[in-house]
């Protein structure tokens, strides 16, 4: 008779705080003990003598079976979306519950739970997008929501069709104060974007690469100021996600110096791609292409320093899937312009092999930094934390065993989700997890699938503590208190 359903021997156990080695045990799902030599059997040994065993990947930015804001259909669903994931060393995913403008936030999330409980093979938590803040919304869907486990939200400030305005931002901000979330921003200027749009597609400028010139610089700097300034005035954290560039990186560093509470992701196609991969002739660039755009070497360079000295907390794939056709992609075919491509790009497989590959691997960040922005920090952030995100007694059994030796080149007819290409096709990768373990189960071990179609479990989040406010709102509205005005929250 084992003791345990599972014992991994000999491991270099990498949590975000410190190295040590050990064995792991594990009992019904959860962590039971963790010590060099543990005694007793598991039903289940894995010998892990000279590899690395890492917390499960968190990826608390995908975009899984969802519809653009113009109505284009993810290329993955929760089956392919999570099966990816695993074999990428990602364990929880926090992908999105897209609200439209018109639709109830409650039955959103009803749909989304309705997509993924029969097919997700890894655990899963929704962020909501928020788009349409009705006085029903924000009185009563969101404080219920909150309250059952949905505790972040993302709100655009570009997108015609997702784009939520200053003031409703100062909403949903007050909103998310009052009850407890976390407001995740996209931060682009839209009339800098629409103009410069304008002008380059009249003058027949609508190939893939004008789509980084339509997205400046300049436009993500100044959304990025402007987001944290509304955060400010009514002292609500808030997390700035997907950043790309120098500008935007300095201001959110600033903003942490002075003690706000602002947090900051960013993503592969930020280290790994710049603007001239969209260069391609005809519409092929269109597979390169995301908003905010990669920029430059000197943006990379400040990406990489923005993850080595903290300014980040996360880095998440933003896998946005989307099939090069006409059903994703491009849906005018060789007429598309970058005005009507689907935007983002697919990386939720890769995220931590290439992270690992040119950061841990390369000497730019440590491996507890890897561990902190793959995995704890995304645990603790939005409310996960001890649950996930780490390895200690009593955690769920999530682990990622890596072989920091393997060498791999990205083809995407080796990964697993359904977009038909990779960004990355060609790279070549050094260190890959072998063997990845969700809640005790051996999900992907030497390249097979070993987890069954909905054996996922749904994670409420609790109300983290990077959504609880400073106490310091502006002056101006302590003044009003003062003067006997309501409070507004
Ligand atoms: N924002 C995202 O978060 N993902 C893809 C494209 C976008 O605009
Ligand atoms: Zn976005
Ligand atoms: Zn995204």
């Amino acid at each position: 008779m084992a003791d345990y359903d599972l014992i991994v021997r000999n491991a270099k156990i990498v949590n975000d705080d410190r190295q040590i080695e050990g064995d792991i045990a594990v009992k019904d799902g959860v962590i039971a003990a963790i010590e060099p030599g543990i005694k007793g059997k598991g039903r289940r040994e894995i010998d892990a003598a000279g590899k690395f065993v890492l917390p499960g990947g968190i990826d608390s930015h995908a975009h899984i079976e969802q519809k653009s804001g113009f109505g284009i259909m993810c290329a993955d669903d929760f089956y392919s979306g999570t099966v990816s994931a695993a074999f990428g060393g990602t364990t929880t995913v926090i992908p999105f519950a897209a609200q439209h403008r018109g639709m109830s936030l409650r039955q959103v999330v009803k749909d989304y739970h309705e997509a993924a409980t029969p097919k997700a093979v890894i655990d899963y938590a929704f962020h909501l997008i928020v788009t349409d803040p009705t006085p029903q919304a924000l009185g009563q869907d969101l404080p219920a929501l909150i309250r059952d486990g949905y505790t972040s939200f993302k709100i655009y400030m570009t997108y015609d069709a997702m784009k939520v305005s200053d003031y409703q931002m100062l909403d949903i901000l007050a909103l998310a104060r009052k009850e407890g979330a976390l407001v995740m921003v996209h931060a682009e200027n839209h009339d800098m974007i629409q103009w410069l749009a304008h002008h380059l597609i009249e003058q027949g400028h609508g190939a893939p690469k004008f789509h980084a010139i339509a997205h400046a610089r300049v436009a993500e700097a100044e959304a990025t100021n402007r987001a944290i300034s509304l955060a400010r005035l009514v002292d609500a954290p808030m997390l700035i996600v997907h950043v790309s560039e120098i500008e935007a990186i300095e201001t959110i560093r600033q903003a942490q110096k002075k003690g706000l509470k602002i947090y900051g992701e960013t993503c592969p196609q930020y280290i790994a791609l710049t603007a001239d991969d969209m260069d391609k002739p005809g519409v092929q660039g269109a597979m390169w292409c995301c908003s905010p755009p990669p920029r430059d070497s000197a943006a990379q360079e400040a990406v990489w320093e923005g993850l080595k000295d903290g300014t980040f907390q996360t880095f998440s794939s933003d896998h946005a899937p989307y099939q090069f056709n006409e059903g994703g992609k491009i849906p005018k075919g060789d007429k598309t312009t970058f005005k009507e491509m689907a935007n983002g790009v697919p990386g939720i497989e890769i995220r931590l092999p290439m992270l690992f590959s040119e950061g841990v691997q390369k000497g730019r960040i440590t491996m507890q930094q890897f561990v902190a922005l793959t995995s704890t920090n995304h645990a603790r952030l939005y409310g996960l934390y001890p649950r996930k995100g780490t390895i200690a007694v009593g955690s769920d059994a999530d682990l990622a065993i890596w072989d920091a030796d393997k060498d791999v080149t990205i083809r995407w007819k080796d990964l697993h989700d359904n977009v038909g290409y990779t960004p990355y096709e060609g790279r070549e990768i050094k260190g890959w997890p072998t063997v990845v373990v969700s809640r005790g189960r051996i999900v992907v071990e030497d390249g097979k699938l070993n987890a069954e179609r909905g054996s996922g479990q749904f994670l409420p989040c609790a109300s983290p503590d990077s959504s609880k406010p400073l106490g310091q709102a502006a002056p101006e509205l302590q003044a009003m208190s003062r003067f006997g005005a309501k409070p507004l929250f």
